[in-house]
C-alpha cells in the first residue's frame, strides 16, 4: 500500500513540476537563475503563451498586455478574489487591488497604486480594473451608488476629452491623472477626486501623420444628432476641419466614434452635468472646430468662419477679429493697434484654440470633482491610482515627448525609493540586518532635467524670459556650455565622432533610465511659453508612420525585454532576492505548514514564534537560511520555501485533505 502510495504522489508530483514547467513560476523571486535577463524573459513568454498575463515581483505585479480578451475581468473572477490572500491564487491584478483594500481597511491608512509602463502597456485599461474592482465588491448602499456610478463614468468623460489615438496606442492618454478613491470606515466608496496634469494641448492644433485630435472632436461631428451640428454650424464631416485632418486618420478601425459619443452623453447626465453646462461645453469645442478653418486672406468664407466661432464663444466679431489679427500696444495714454503679418494671425489663432481646450478641461474636471465630492466630513481612508502617459520615443521628438518623458522618469524614481524604503523600513522594524543592493538610481537624471537654476528647465525658462533674443538655438548654445561632460547629455557639439553622425545640429540626446531620446530644440521655447508653433510641420513632417501593429498571440520579444530593462525589473528582483525572498508573520507560517512537524500539529500551545522555532528546527533549516524578526520569519531563498511547500503537497496527500487553509470560502 505504501508503495502505491508513493507512487502516486511521485506521479503528481511529476505532474505539478511538467505544470509549472509549462506555465512558469507565478512569482520572480521563486525563479532560480534570478539574476538571468533570459530566464526573466522565458517565464514572462511561457505564462505569455498560457494566457497568463500576470507575474509577482514579491508583492509588485508585472502584467503583459494580451491585445485581447481573456474573459478574466468577470463578476465571477471578482468573487474568486474578494477577500482571499494574496499569494493563495494566481497573480492578478484583483488580488492586488484586494489586498490593498483590506490593509487599508485594516490598518485604516492611505494607499497608493502606481502604475507603469511604456505608451500602450495597459495602464489606463488596469487603472480601470481596478476601479471596477472597488465599484462591484466595495460594501453599498443605495444612497452610494449614484457616487460609485459616478467614478466609473468620469473615466470615458475624461477620455474622451483627454485621450487620442497616436502612433503607439489608439486610446492614448494625452494628461496624467491621478485619482483619489474615498472610503468609509466600512469600506464603502464615498467620494473621489481627480487631479489631471499636464494635457498636451499642442495636439487641439497640430498632430503628427497617422495621429488624431483628441477623440471628443471626431464623437461630435460623427455622433452628434443632427439638430445640434446644426446649432453648431457643423457639418457632419471630419474631412472640413483642419484641426482633425492633420495625420490624415480622421477614420480608425478601432474607434467607434459614433457609439462613443452616446456613451460620453450619457456620462455627461449621470455626473449631473446640466443641459445648459452640455449645450455650452459644444459650443465651446465646436468653436475651436471653426476657429481652426480660419485663414488669413480677407475672404469671405474666412469671416464667415470666425463668425460662427465669435457667436458659439459669445463674444462680439469683431472683438475676436481685432485680437487675432492686431497687437495692442500701449504708448502713453494711448493704445495703438499694429497688425500682425498673416503668419502671426495664424499663430494667434492656434493659441487661443489650445488655450480654449485646455481650459475647457480644466473646467471639465472641476465639474467632475463637484459631483464626486463627499459631502460627509468624517475622517476617510483612500486609495489613490496613479496613471500617467507612458514613456514615448518617436522618431522625432519634442518638447512633449521632452514633458512625458521627465514625468515617467520622476515616476520611475518615486517608485525605486518606495520599494526600497519599505523593504529597508521592514527590516529595521523586525530588528534584522540589511545591506543595501546597488541599483541604478535615476536621480542624477530627474536633476539634470530639474535640478534649480542648472536643471534644463530652468535654462529653458530663463531662455523664456528673454524674447525677442532668445531663439531654441540659444538654448541650445546654454544647454552645451552648462552641460559639458554630463554623462547622461549629448548633442552634436559634445558627441564623439561616432555619436556625432547619429545627431543633428539641433538635437539633444539625454540618456534616461529607459533609453536613449534625442529631442529636437525646434518649438521648445514657444511651447514652454504655452503658445504654439509656427508651421513646424516641415520639420516634424517626416515621422514614419511606422504604426506599431499590436497584434494578440504575440509576444513581441525586444519590446518587452525593453521595458523589463525600463522598469528596472531586475534590480527589483535582485533588491528582493538580496533581502529575504519570503516573509511571513509567525501566526500564518504555522497555521500553513503546523502539520509539518509533530510537536506543532494539531496545536501548538507556545506563542507562534517559538512554535515557528521548533516547526523549522524539525524541518532542518540551517542559520543561515533564515532570520527570526519580530513578528516575522524571513527566509532567505525561495528554495527554502520550495522545499517546505513540497513537504507540505505531500502531507497534504498523506493526510488526505489540506491540513491547513486561510481561504474563508475553501
Ligand atoms: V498610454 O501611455 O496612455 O499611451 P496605456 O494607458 O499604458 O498607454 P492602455 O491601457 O490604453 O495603454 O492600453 C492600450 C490598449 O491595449 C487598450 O486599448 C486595449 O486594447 C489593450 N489592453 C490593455 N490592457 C489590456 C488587458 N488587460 N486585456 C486586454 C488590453 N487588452
Ligand atoms: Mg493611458
Amino acid at each position: 500500500i505504501l508503495e502505491e502510495r508513493c507512487q502516486r504522489i511521485l506521479q503528481d508530483m511529476e505532474g505539478s513540476l511538467t505544470a509549472r514547467d509549462r506555465v512558469g513560476i507565478q512569482d520572480f523571486v521563486l525563479l532560480d537563475a534570478y539574476t538571468s535577463e533570459t530566464a526573466f524573459m522565458d517565464n514572462l513568454r511561457k505564462r505569455f503563451n498560457e494566457n497568463l498575463i500576470y507575474t509577482y515581483i514579491g508583492t509588485l505585479l508585472v502584467s503583459v498586455n494580451p491585445y485581447k480578451e481573456l474573459g478574466i475581468y468577470t463578476k465571477k473572477q471578482m468573487d474568486i478574489y474578494m477577500g482571499v490572500n494574496f499569494f493563495e491564487l494566481p497573480p492578478h491584478i484583483f488580488a492586488l487591488a484586494d489586498n490593498v483594500y483590506r490593509t487599508m481597511i485594516s490598518e485604516t491608512n492611505n494607499h497608493f497604486i502606481l502604475i507603469s509602463g511604456e505608451s500602450g502597456a495597459g495602464k489606463t485599461e488596469a487603472s480601470k480594473t481596478v476601479l471596477q474592482f472597488y465599484a462591484v465588491c466595495c460594501p453599498s448602499t443605495r444612497l452610494l451608488d449614484n457616487v460609485r456610478d459616478r467614478l466609473l463614468l468620469s473615466n470615458p468623460v475624461l477620455e474622451a476629452f483627454g485621450n487620442a489615438k497616436t502612433l503607439k496606442n489608439d486610446n492614448s492618454s494625452r494628461f496624467g491623472k491621478y485619482m483619489d478613491i474615498q472610503f468609509d470606515h466600512q469600506g464603502a466608496a464615498v467620494g473621489g477626486h481627480i487631479l489631471s496634469y499636464l494635457l498636451e494641448k499642442s495636439r487641439v492644433v497640430h498632430q503628427n501623420r497617422g495621429e488624431r485630435n483628441f477623440h471628443i472632436f471626431y464623437q461630435l461631428v460623427e455622433g452628434g444628432e443632427d439638430e445640434l451640428l446644426r446649432r453648431l454650424g457643423l457639418e457632419r464631416n471630419c474631412q472640413k476641419y483642419r484641426y482633425l485632418i492633420q495625420g490624415e486618420c480622421a477614420k480608425v478601425s478601432s474607434i467607434n466614434d459614433k457609439s462613443d459619443w452616446k456613451t460620453v452623453q450619457k456620462a455627461l447626465t449621470i455626473i449631473e452635468f446640466s443641459e445648459k453646462d452640455i449645450e455650452h461645453l459644444f459650443a465651446i469645442i465646436a468653436s475651436v472646430l471653426h476657429l481652426g478653418n480660419v485663414h488669413f486672406e480677407a475672404s469671405a468664407h474666412g469671416y464667415a468662419t470666425l463668425n460662427s466661432s465669435a457667436e458659439l464663444l459669445g463674444i462680439p466679431l469683431n472683438m475676436l477679429q481685432e485680437g487675432l489679427t492686431h497687437r495692442k500696444i500701449e504708448a502713453k495714454a494711448e493704445e495703438v493697434l499694429s497688425p500682425f503679418t498673416a503668419e502671426h494671425a495664424k499663430y494667434a489663432r492656434d493659441a487661443l484654440a489650445k488655450a480654449i481646450y485646455g481650459r475647457t478641461f480644466s473646467w471639465l474636471v472641476n465639474k467632475i470633482n463637484e459631483s464626486l465630492a463627499n459631502k460627509d466630513s468624517t475622517r476617510k481612508t483612500v486609495i489613490g491610482l496613479l496613471d500617467i502617459y507612458g514613456f514615448e520615443v518617436f522618431d522625432v521628438n519634442s518638447f512633449e515627448q521632452f514633458c512625458i518623458n521627465f514625468c515617467n522618469e520622476k515616476l520611475q524614481q518615486l517608485f525605486i525609493q518606495l520599494t526600497l524604503k519599505s523593504e529597508q523600513e521592514e527590516y529595521e522594524m523586525e530588528g534584522i540586518e540589511w545591506e543595501p543592493v546597488p541599483y541604478f538610481n535615476n536621480k542624477i537624471i530627474c536633476d539634470l532635467v530639474e535640478e534649480k537654476h542648472r536643471g534644463i528647465i530652468s535654462i529653458l525658462d530663463e531662455e523664456c524670459l528673454r524674447p525677442g533674443e532668445a531663439t531654441d538655438f540659444t538654448f541650445l548654445e546654454k544647454l552645451e556650455e552648462k552641460m559639458c561632460g554630463h554623462p547622461h547629455f549629448v548633442t552634436h557639439k559634445l558627441a564623439d565622432q561616432k555619436t556625432r553622425k547619429t545627431l543633428e545640429r539641433g538635437d539633444f540626446r539625454l540618456l534616461h533610465y529607459a533609453g536613449e531620446v534625442t529631442y529636437s530644440v525646434v518649438g521648445f521655447l514657444d511651447k514652454n511659453n504655452d503658445l504654439l508653433y509656427r508651421n513646424i510641420k516641415e520639420v516634424r513632417g517626416f515621422t514614419t508612420v511606422s504604426l506599431s501593429l499590436h497584434t494578440s498571440d504575440h509576444f513581441d520579444d525586444v519590446m518587452v525585454r525593453h521595458q523589463v530593462k525600463y522598469l528596472g525589473l531586475m534590480e527589483h528582483l535582485r533588491v528582493r532576492r538580496a533581502g529575504f525572498a519570503y516573509r511571513r508573520r509567525y501566526e500564518v507560517f504555522l497555521k500553513r505548514y503546523k502539520a509539518l512537524c509533530p510537536d506543532t500539529w494539531p496545536h501548538w500551545k507556545g506563542t507562534p514564534a517559538e512554535g515557528v522555532q521548533r516547526l523549522i528546527k524539525h524541518l532542518g533549516y540551517k542559520p543561515d537560511e533564515y532570520k527570526m524578526g519580530r513578528t516575522k520569519i524571513f527566509i532567505r531563498h525561495p528554495r527554502t520555501l520550495f522545499a517546505t511547500e513540497d513537504a507540505f503537497e505531500i502531507c497534504k496527500h498523506e493526510l488526505g485533505k489540506a491540513p491547513v487553509t486561510s481561504n474563508k470560502r475553501r
